[in-house]
C-alpha cells in the first residue's frame, strides 16, 4: 500500500487505481463529464482536471494514475479557473437553445452539465454559442437524438460499444461542428440499433431520449368514446418512485395503481399476469421440445432488443426463438380479443397503453408480427411526467388493486424484471408439470444476481437441464459465441439490458449498477411475498384458457399469442 497526499488528507492506494479513485476514498468528489463508472477511460472532457505539485500542466484525475509521494490540488485558484474556462467552452459549443429551452428540456431535472455547474460554482457564460444547426434524428420509432444538445462526450459511443457490444456510433467532424452520428449518418432506425436505449442513461444531457407517446395517451384519456386500458410491467413498480425522490427499489405498485386510476384509464391491469401466461405457454414449449429432442438450446424471446440483436447478429439462431410472443404483447393480444368480447367492447374503440422500463418496446408494439395490440408505450419516466403533471403526490396515494380480470399475479410473474427472472419462473412451472410433484424449494439461486452471465443445472425426472443466463448485449454476444463453439444448453433466457428489465433504458436517470441492484432486491421481496409464486397458480390465467384458450400452445392461443420472427 503506497500514501500521497490529496488537498492535505493522506490517501492509501493499491498500485493502478487513478487519483479520482483515490480522492473518493476521502470523500472528496472531483467533478467528471465524459468519465463512468461501467466505461472505459477516455479523458476527453478534461473537467475533471487537478493540479500535481512539480507538474507544469494540470492532469485529468480520471485518467492519471496515483503514484507514491504524489501531492495533489484539487480545487487550487488555477484549477477551479481552468475548470471553469473549459466548462464555458462546452456550454458554447452545446445547443443554443439550451439558453433559452433549458425549462423544456426532457433532461430539466437531471442534466450533468447544469449539475456540473453548480459543482464548480460556473457564474458566467461568456462565448456566444454556436448554433450547430444539426437536424434531429427522428428516423427511429424508440430513440431521438438532438445533435445540438451533444456535448460529444462520448459517453453513447462507448455504452454503445462496450456495454452492449453493437457500437452504432462515431463522431463526425472537427472542431466546433464536431458530432456524434450513426454510420453514413443513416439515423438511428436506419442502422444495427436494438432500440434499448443504453445510450439514454449514458448521455449526460438530453441528446438522447425516448420517442414520446404521453401526449398521444393524454389525447385517448380526454376522448370519451375510447376505452383505454393500461398494462404495467414488472420493472416499473421497482423504480417509479425514484422519480418521486425516493430510495432505488422502493417498492409502488399499489401506489402506481392508484396514481393510474387517477390519470382516468378506464382499467388497470398488471403485464405481471401476462408473464404467467407466457410461462405456461413457453414451459408447454420447453416441455414439447425436451419430447421431441429440440431444437436446443431455446431461447426467450421477451426483450425486444434482444430479438433485434439476434434478427442483426446471428439471424441462424432465429429459429432457436420461443414462439412466444412477449407479456407485453399476449396482454395486448388477450386484451383485445377475450377481455373486450367478454365486456362488450368494440375492439376499435379499445386503447391498449402499456408502461415499460424499456424504449425498444415502443419498436415492438409497432412489428408487423404484432397486430397493433398495444397502441402506445410509455416508458416509466413518461409516466412519471405524466403523475406530475397530473398532480399526483403518487407515493403518499392509498394503494390500491389491479382490475380483475387481467390483474392477478403470482411471484413467478413479479421475477420477470430481473435477469434470470424469466428462467427461474419457466422452471418452477416445467418441474411442477413434468414430475406432477411439488417443488419445494422455488428460489434458484444461480440465476440469480446481477453477473452478467449464469449458468445453472436442474435436475428434472432424471434429467439434468442445462440453463444459462445472459443480461446486457456484449454478455448475450458472448453466450452466442461460446454456442456457437459447441456449448450445449436446453434452455437459454437473455436480456438486452444489463440486470434485466430493471435496468431498461426507460428507467429513471440514474440507472447504474447500483440502482439495478436494489431494484433487483425489491422485485425478490414482491416474490417472496406473494402467496402464490408459481404461474399455473394463476387463477386468472386458468380461467383465461377455461373460458377461451382451451390449453397452453393450442391452436387459439397459437394464433394469439405466438410468431415467429423472419430476417
Ligand atoms: Fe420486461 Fe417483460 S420482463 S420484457 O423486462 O418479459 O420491458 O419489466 O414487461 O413484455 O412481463 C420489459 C419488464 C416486461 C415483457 C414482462
Amino acid at each position: 500500500m503506497a500514501t500521497a497526499l490529496i488537498d492535505g488528507q493522506q490517501v492509501d492506494f493499491e498500485s493502478g487505481e487513478t487519483i479520482l479513485e483515490a480522492a473518493e476514498k476521502v470523500q472528496i468528489k472531483i467533478p467528471t463529464l465524459c468519465h463512468a463508472e461501467d466505461l472505459s477511460i477516455y479523458g476527453g472532457c478534461r473537467i475533471c482536471v487537478v493540479e500535481i505539485e512539480g507538474e507544469r500542466l494540470l492532469k485529468p484525475a480520471c485518467a492519471t494514475k496515483i503514484s507514491e509521494g504524489m501531492k495533489i490540488k484539487t480545487h487550487s485558484p488555477k484549477v477551479r479557473e481552468v475548470r471553469r474556462n473549459i466548462f464555458e467552452l462546452i456550454v458554447a459549443s452545446h445547443d443554443i437553445s439550451c439558453r433559452l429551452n433549458c425549462l423544456t428540456c426532457s433532461r430539466n431535472q437531471s442534466c450533468e452539465l447544469r449539475e456540473i455547474a453548480a459543482d464548480i460554482g460556473a457564474n458566467q457564460t461568456r462565448f456566444d454559442p454556436i448554433d450547430k444547426g444539426y437536424d434531429d434524428d427522428r428516423s427511429s420509432v424508440s430513440i431521438v437524438r438532438e445533435p445540438n444538445k451533444c456535448i460529444t462526450c462520448g459517453r453513447c459511443i462507448r455504452k454503445c460499444e462496450e456495454v452492449q457490444g453493437v457500437g452504432i456510433f462515431t463522431m463526425a467532424n472537427r472542431g466546433p461542428a464536431t458530432v456524434l452520428t450513426t454510420f453514413g449518418d443513416k439515423g438511428m432506425g436506419n442502422v444495427e440499433c436494438t432500440n434499448c436505449g443504453q445510450c439514454i442513461h449514458a448521455c449526460p444531457t438530453g441528446a438522447l431520449h425516448e420517442v414520446y407517446h404521453y401526449d398521444r395517451v393524454w389525447d385517448m384519456l380526454k376522448d370519451e368514446d375510447k376505452f383505454v386500458v393500461v398494462q404495467t410491467a414488472p420493472a416499473v413498480r421497482v423504480a417509479l418512485a425514484e422519480l418521486f425522490e425516493s430510495k432505488p427499489g422502493t417498492i409502488v405498485t399499489g401506489q402506481m395503481v392508484a396514481g393510474l386510476k387517477r390519470l382516468g384509464f378506464d382499467r388497470v391491469f398488471d403485464t405481471n399476469f401476462a408473464a404467467d401466461l407466457t410461462i405456461m405457454e413457453e414451459g408447454t414449449e420447453l416441455i414439447g421440445r425436451i419430447e421431441d429432442g429440440g431444437p436446443f438450446p431455446m431461447f426467450t424471446s421477451c426483450s425486444p432488443g434482444w430479438i433485434k440483436y439476434i434478427e442483426h447478429f446471428y439471424p441462424e439462431y432465429l429459429e432457436n426463438l420461443s414462439s412466444c410472443k412477449s407479456p407485453q404483447q399476449m396482454f395486448g393480444a388477450v386484451a383485445k380479443s377475450y377481455y373486450a368480447q367478454q365486456h362488450g367492447i368494440d375492439k376499435e374503440d379499445m386503447v391498449v397503453v402499456s408502461v415499460m422500463p424499456c424504449t425498444a418496446k415502443k419498436f415492438e408494439s409497432g412489428r408487423g408480427e404484432m397486430d397493433q395490440d398495444v397502441d402506445f408505450v410509455l416508458t416509466t419516466r413518461e409516466l412519471g411526467r405524466m403523475v406530475k403533471e397530473a398532480g399526483i403526490d403518487l407515493v403518499n396515494l392509498a394503494e390500491e388493486d389491479y382490475d380483475p380480470m387481467m390483474g392477478e399475479s403470482t411471484g413467478a410473474g413479479s421475477i420477470f424484471g430481473s435477469s434470470g427472472g424469466v428462467m427461474e419462473a419457466a422452471l418452477r412451472t416445467a418441474y411442477e408439470l413434468i414430475t406432477e410433484e411439488e417443488l419445494e424449494e422455488l428460489d434458484f439461486e444461480p440465476v440469480r444476481g446481477a453477473e452478467g452471465i449464469k449458468e445453472a443445472e436442474v435436475e428434472i425426472k432424471g434429467m439434468t437441464v442445462k440453463t444459462a443466463v445472459a443480461s446486457g448485449l456484449s454478455n448475450v454476444g458472448q453466450l452466442l459465441e461460446k454456442i456457437k463453439n459447441g456449448e450445449e444448453y436446453h434452455f437459454v433466457e437473455m436480456m438486452a439490458c444489463p440486470g434485466g428489465c430493471i435496468g431498461g433504458g426507460g428507467q429513471p436517470i440514474p440507472t447504474n449498477q447500483e440502482t439495478v441492484e436494489e431494484r433487483m432486491k425489491a422485485i425478490y421481496e414482491i416474490d417472496a411475498g406473494k402467496k402464490k409464486r408459481k404461474s399455473h397458480q394463476n387463477k386468472e390465467v386458468q380461467q383465461l384458457y377455461e373460458d377461451y384458450l382451451g390449453a397452453p400452445n393450442s391452436h387459439l392461443a397459437h394464433e394469439l399469442l405466438h410468431t415467429n420472427y423472419i430476417k
